[in-house]
């Protein structure tokens, strides 16, 4: 590895003897794909330090228990001073910014927390990145730069031009999540462009997992079936059926976000299956692997339909694998059998307990 292009603040000379191992710090750690990221990089000798934030995030617990050698730095992505601490404190390598109110039924809820999060969420990281190393429009960054993550989002083609998406397809958000994630995206490139930043972001499709946050409709229907299954519910809500998506599993989406920041030179890539399934075929399926038929269980609920719907996205991930070298491993119909079995098992020892505290009622 390169030399550190330092000083960037008090304790870089304690660096000294870890310079060969890499850094990583993630923001966003406590999510869905912050522990996964967290246990490929670790397998890959990283020293792993997330980003957490408030004074006693029950989230915290969960993830020492999935990654245990995680180390820990507070901060919040709505204040840029604690982003600067952090940076400083970490040192780190590479900086992958998972951190974003991620559900976008939420993000017409509270559009405006979603802008500060998720949308100048990443100024504030980039920023903190920028001070950090001391890169201005007169002074570019040296070797051995930090090199940054900014997890996009297929929410960003949302009304779509073409199918399937490629990195040059054109946004159309449908959300306030969806523009706040496309503020992020070209905020990137513009780092990237303005102050020549090691800085790339990958435009994921959606990916889901038995981490995956219970709000999302693939632990939503994992959760329900499991809950039937074992005769703690005998209905799932939910809403638009028709609706189209591109999934793939989690696990196998963070190696793609490490690929692309070793690559020797920053771009930005698409990162999907290329095949897209229905709502309705993921219900048909999770019912199935419990040996239960959907239609005698499903109601569709208009509480569930959202302002703005995003009807279809489908990956072309040509990019992705031709210059990462990245294919899935898990297809659509092994992850969804794998949740319900994931939950099946954990409804089971738990009693019915589950962390899907919002109720069938809302949003
Ligand atoms: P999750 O919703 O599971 O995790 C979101 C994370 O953001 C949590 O760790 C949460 O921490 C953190 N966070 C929220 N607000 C703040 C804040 N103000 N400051 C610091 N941290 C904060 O998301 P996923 O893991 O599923 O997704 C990771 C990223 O990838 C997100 O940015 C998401 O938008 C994006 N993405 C996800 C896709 C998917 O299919 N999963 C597809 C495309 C993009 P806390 O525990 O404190 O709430
Ligand atoms: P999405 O994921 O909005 O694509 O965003 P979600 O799983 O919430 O919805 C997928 C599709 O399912 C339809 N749907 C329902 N969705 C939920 N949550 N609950 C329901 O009851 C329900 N019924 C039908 C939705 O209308 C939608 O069409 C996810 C998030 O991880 C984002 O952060 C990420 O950027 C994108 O994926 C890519």
């Amino acid at each position: 590895m390169l030399p550190r292009r330092g000083p960037i603040g008090p304790g870089w000379p304690e660096r000294a003897e870890t310079l060969l191992t890499k850094r990583a710090l993630i923001t966003g750690i406590t999510g869905q794909d912050g522990s996964y990221l967290a246990e490929h990089l670790h397998a890959q000798g990283y020293e792993v330090w997330g980003l957490i934030r408030g004074q006693a995030n029950p989230r915290v617990r969960r993830l020492r228990e999935l990654v245990a050698d995680v180390r820990l730095v507070r901060g919040d992505l709505l204040d840029q001073g604690s982003l600067i601490s952090a940076v400083e404190r970490v040192q780190p390598d590479e900086v992958y910014n998972l951190a974003a109110i991620s559900y976008v039924p939420m993000s017409w809820q509270q559009a405006e927390l979603t802008g500060e999060v998720t949308g100048l969420g990443v100024l504030r990281v980039l920023e903190a990145i920028r001070v950090c190393s001391g890169i201005s429009a007169s002074r570019s960054p040296a070797h051995g730069q930090i090199r940054f993550y900014q997890a996009s989002s297929s929410e960003m083609f949302g009304l779509v031009r073409e199918s399937p998406q490629t990195e040059r397809t054109p946004f159309h958000p449908r959300s306030p999540y969806g523009v706040a994630k496309t503020y992020g995206h070209f905020l990137t490139q513009n780092y990237r462009e303005s102050y020549g930043m090691f800085a790339v972001a990958g435009i994921l499709f959606n990916h889901e997992s038995p981490r995956r946050g219970a709000e999302f409709v693939s632990r939503k229907v994992s959760l329900g079936v499991a809950k039937i299954k074992l005769g703690y519910e005998r209905q799932l809500r939910l809403g638009n059926l028709q609706a189209r998506r591109d999934w793939g599993f989690a696990g196998d989406y963070v190696r793609g976000m490490h690929l692309m920041l070793g690559q020797d030179k920053p771009a930005d890539y698409v990162v999907g299956t290329g095949v897209t399934h229905g709502v309705q075929e993921l219900v048909e399926l999770a019912f199935e692997v419990a040996g239960l038929d959907w239609r005698d269980h499903v109601v569709c609920d208009a509480a569930f339909i959202r302002p703005a719907e995003v009807d279809h996205l489908c990956a072309d991930p040509a990019r992705a694998r031709d210059q990462l070298g990245w294919e899935p491993k898990i297809g659509f119909e092994e992850l969804v059998a794998m949740m319900v079995e994931s939950d099946l098992e954990l409804l089971s020892v738990s009693g019915g307990y589950a962390e899907d505290s919002f109720g069938a009622e809302s949003w």
